[in-house]
């Protein structure tokens, strides 16, 4: 601790009356160990301090502080804690003002709620999102919050884990006033309230002891049946989301020091669970899955203008998310017809939103302003980027591309929406090879998180870092992938679902194999994905590769005989479930029962019964499986890739980490014995992949290939 800035995270310096004690830990101020300390020492100082009457705390940099140091979690923890901490701060004598810009997340919320007054700056983002990664407050925030805000407030902050604007904690009562943004701004702010509380003689004014939210008792008391009642719904299998409400109940039942035990006790169990072991490598691993050996070798080419060829589902999903992001964009279609239909598919999203309350039509009308539509290729000629969204059929394509090759700019990025074709045969077909990718969205494409970045043999570097740029400015999550069928999404779901119909003409039912899945934790089944995708997908897929199958491939013809009957899904009313009248969920079908029954009679197969823990373990031994071929083949660069594409993607819980940081969990020669054992009745399919077998051998996990690959590149 020095008077002066230096070195420290932390350092306290005597402004006029005021001691402001600045905190300085690149990148977003997290609460390291040194923190801990510097902050608490600062208080000592200023405390001792005679010519300081007041204290102003204020971040350095981009944040006032993004929350504790999630580094250290999972490592032996080091003193001061941070309720230690807070406790210093909210106990000091002389009035503490928080002036707040930029982040003020977690423990960086539960910091100032334990100053005594506190300022934002309109760029701030204050929350408590301890639940995203199966944690809950455990500084404090559930006391102070609950004590300030109230129940229902403080329990929608943290359940949700959303941020909110300097505006709204205003009127929350979580800052007392909100201030214009910019540089140095907080400092400037901070000082003038700290001014004006010694001018009006404020005395130190302390969240514990505030009982502004506890007084509508009747209303904290509903507050907590209704989130009760609302997680038993929509936080099933998770474990933090009851223990925020049993804290938050707390802080109306018990003195404040009997509550933050309760509080700490809940934090230290939440932080010894895997879910908050799952939850942090997701949130690491998708920090990590935006940097790629392209964006750290090239710049990004300029994206100012798009287009888009194909307005189907896909295209006008695209579209979409390309106009949400403030672009303009050219849609081109065959004829007037398919245009119309396009922009018809563009604008019933936005009129979704209308009805919703969400937009206004001069709303609509402005985004729209930026969408021209056109039948003409011509129209694309000064686009800077180029996604073709049509058929999934590779004749079509390359004709697709060569307009494109004719009428695009030099250096366009020219990119394939494909799900499954060989983009470098694409590429090949025209001109200008290097500036073709893969830029694979996920239905509906306004929506879904996840960007699959495939990146073909004789791609530049800087056409990939333009589609990371893109995904960044679409707030996407974007994954980097190899050129193979199915890149690493779909063909690992190709595969998975192998071993689900395997099982259902061996015995279990589609219905049963959902639902193992879903009390596993994913968001669906693997027949229900069929039905919402279109099992005709599917099928057009079986009939393209039934000429190259390998024949030791064991082939279930279940799903054909459904489609023969034109039961694709939802679409058509009927797949693997019934949907009487539009139904958006599935029940099930007895005769797709009865065909399943004749299908096993024809095969020879005698059903067997299969319990949930198997179905689970076949399904999660095939993903992990496939996924290793995968890495040994380089289409994903690293375990966490593949984790982010399935959480984002195919919906695997998140808290489970994705299926090879699970696979890890299980251990990787537990995994290993399954595939072993499931190889005696098939060993083609079950054949396990060289990197489990040697992974294994070394008693090494996938995570350390995550840690290998950084040092490489290094
Ligand atoms: C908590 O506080 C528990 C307490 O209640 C109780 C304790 C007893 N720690 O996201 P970005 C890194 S739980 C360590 O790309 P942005 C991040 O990995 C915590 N590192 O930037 C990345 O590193 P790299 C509650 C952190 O501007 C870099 O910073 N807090 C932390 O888009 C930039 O991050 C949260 O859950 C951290 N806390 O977004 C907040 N935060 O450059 C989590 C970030 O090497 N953080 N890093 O890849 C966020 O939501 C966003 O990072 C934030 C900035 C909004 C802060």
């Amino acid at each position: 601790m020095t008077d002066t800035a230096g070195a420290e995270p932390v350092t306290y310096r005597l402004q006029g009356r005021v001691g402001v004690i600045r905190i300085s830990n690149p990148p977003v101020n997290a609460l390291s160990a040194a923190v801990r300390t510097g902050l608490r020492r600062g208080i000592e100082i200023a405390t001792a301090d005679a010519g300081c009457d007041a204290i102003l705390l204020v971040g350095d940099g981009r944040a006032f502080i993004g929350g504790a140091d999630i580094r250290e979690f999972g490592k032996p923890s080091v003193p001061p804690s941070l309720p230690e901490v807070c406790a210093v701060i909210e106990a000091s004598a002389k009035p503490v003002v928080a002036a707040i810009h930029g982040p003020c997340l977690g423990g960086g919320l539960e910091v100032a709620l334990s100053a005594h007054y506190r300022v934002a700056c309109d760029d701030a983002r204050l929350g408590l999102p301890e639940v995203t990664l199966g944690l809950l407050p455990g500084a404090g925030g559930t006391q102070r919050g609950t004590r300030l805000l109230g129940a229902k407030a403080a329990l929608d902050l943290m359940l949700s884990g959303r941020h909110v604007g300097a505006a709204e904690a205003c009127k929350l009562g979580l800052v007392d006033k909100a201030v214009p943004a910019g540089e140095g701004a907080a400092l400037a702010a901070g000082l003038d309230y700290a001014r004006e509380l010694l001018e009006r003689g404020a005395a130190p004014r302390r969240s514990s002891e505030d009982t502004t939210g506890l007084a509508d008792d009747a209303g904290n008391r509903a507050a907590i049946a209704a989130a009760r009642a609302d997680a038993q719904k929509k936080s099933r299998g998770l474990f933090s989301p009851f223990k925020i409400i049993d804290a938050v109940e707390a802080a109306l039942d018990r003195p404040f020091d009997a509550g933050m035990a309760l509080e700490r006790a809940a934090f230290l169990e939440a932080m010894a669970s895997p879910q908050r072991a799952g939850l942090i490598h997701a949130f690491f691993a998708e920090r990590e899955t935006a940097k790629s050996p392209e964006t750290r070798a090239a710049q990004p080419r300029p994206i100012a203008s798009v287009g888009v060829v194909g307005g189907g589902t896909m295209g006008a999903g695209i579209t979409v998310a390309l106009l949400d992001a403030g672009l303009p964009v050219t849609m081109v279609e065959r004829d007037d017809a398919a245009l119309a239909r396009g922009q018809g598919f563009v604008e019933k999203v936005y009129d979704g939103l209308i009805a919703k309350g969400r937009i206004d039509i001069a709303a609509k009308q402005r985004t729209l302003s930026r969408y021209t539509g056109s039948t003409d290729y011509a129209a694309l000629a000064g686009a800077d980027l180029v996604i073709e969204a049509v058929f999934e059929d590779m004749a079509v394509k390359k004709a697709v591309f060569a307009e494109l090759d004719r009428v695009c700019k030099p250096g366009a990025v020219l990119a394939t929406n494909t799900s499954y074709l060989d983009i470098d045969e694409i590429a090949a077909s025209i001109g200008r090879p290097q500036d073709v990718l893969g830029l694979h969205f996920f239905s509906p494409a306004n929506i879904m998180k996840l960007l699959e970045i495939v990146v073909p043999a004789r791609v530049s570097a800087d056409v990939v870092a333009t589609g990371f740029a893109l995904a960044k400015l679409l707030k996407k999550v974007p994954v980097r992938a190899g050129v193979c069928d199915g890149f690493i999404g779909n063909r690992i779901l190709a595969t998975y679902r192998l071993a689900a119909d395997y099982m259902v003409e061996d015995g279990a039912s589609p219905y049963q194999v959902d639902k193992a899945l879903r009390d596993f934790g994913f968001a669906m089944g693997p027949f229900q994905v069929s039905d919402l995708a279109g099992g005709d997908i599917g099928w057009a897929t079986r009939k393209r590769k039934a000429a190259t199958r390998d024949p030791r491939q064991r082939y279930v013809q279940i799903a054909d005989r459904l489609c023969e009957r034109g039961w694709f899904g939802q679409k058509t009313g009927r797949g693997w479930y019934l949907y009487p009248d539009g139904a958006r969920t599935g029940t099930p079908d007895p005769e797709v029962e009865a065909i399943i029954d004749a299908e096993r009679q024809r095969a020879g197969i005698t059903p067997r019964s299969f319990g949930d823990d198997e179905i689970v373990r076949r399904i999660l031994a095939a993903m992990a499986n496939e996924g290793a071929r995968i890495l040994e083949e380089k289409v994903a660069l690293r375990p966490l890739d593949i984790d982010v594409v399935f959480v984002h993607g195919y919906g695997f819980p998140r808290y489970r980490g994705g299926p090879m940081f699970h696979a890890d969990t299980t251990g990787v020669a537990n995994v290993l014995k399954d595939l072993r054992a499931f190889a005696a009745e098939d060993a083609f399919f079950w054949q396990p992949a060289p990197l489990l077998e040697r992974l294994a051998t070394a008693g090494q996990t996938l995570a350390s290939l995550n840690a290998d690959h950084d040092k490489n590149r290094d």
